[in-house]
């Protein structure tokens, strides 16, 4: 069974590897539990939507070039392991992370923050009630926030901060964008020129 102390031993192996970070995942989607996975796959259909590959093996990437990877990561369970996660972000060659965590003391995004610091940490609550805990962060002690289970929004920030370093990203991010506002104005357009009635007998509503 894979410990904890294993978990701690592979990031650190893999920070100390020094291996070329085109070859490193890009992105780094941590969760406090697995239960928060059916919140936090929007930042994987995100990152998805994006060309974005996900790598499972740090040693063996995928082809696609830009690429995230995903652990469960618990504040309160196990803290050494989020505080080896930051630690060993940058070496790992991570750019950029989306934390997410539930409940009241949703603590794992506004830690890594800290620990990982000057990594952005793009902090997604699970739950509304997780809001105050992901973003009542200190003066100087910065996070980035989404809404209540936007994780979406999440991974399209995580691109957005990568796409300051490559135009390829930019490009995929207009593209999205442009087929967004494709799709509001042509709701737009059959909701006036087929009438209540006819829109949702053509989109099922
Ligand atoms: N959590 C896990 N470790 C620390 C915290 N705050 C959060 C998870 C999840 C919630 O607690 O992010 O949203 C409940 O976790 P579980 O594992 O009991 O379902």
């Amino acid at each position: 069974m894979t410990t904890v102390a294993d978990l701690i031993d592979r990031l650190e192996t893999e920070a100390a590897a020094d291996v070329d970070s085109e070859t490193t995942p890009d992105v780094g989607i941590i969760m406090g539990s697995d239960s928060d996975l059916p919140t936090m796959e929007g930042a994987y259909d995100a990152l998805d939507a994006l060309g974005f590959a996900e790598q499972t093996d740090f040693a063996t990437p995928p082809e696609a070039r830009f690429t995230f990877e995903s652990y469960v990561v618990s504040a309160h369970r196990t803290p050494e392991l989020m505080y080896a996660y930051g630690e060993t972000a940058a070496d790992r060659g991570l750019d950029v992370i989306v934390a997410g965590a539930g409940g009241k003391s949703a603590d794992l995004p506004n830690m890594t923050a800290s620990i990982a610091y000057p990594i952005p940490v793009i902090g997604v609550p699970v739950q509304e009630k997780s809001v105050d805990s992901v973003i009542g962060m200190p003066t100087g002690a910065p996070i980035v926030a989404v809404d209540a289970g936007k994780s979406f929004n999440a991974g399209l920030s995580a691109a957005q901060v990568l796409a300051r370093e490559h135009d390829e990203i930019e490009d995929r991010l207009l593209a999205y964008h442009e087929d967004l506002t494709g799709g509001v104005a042509g709701v737009s357009a059959d909701l006036h020129d087929l009438g209540i009635d006819g829109f949702r007998e053509k989109h099922g509503e």
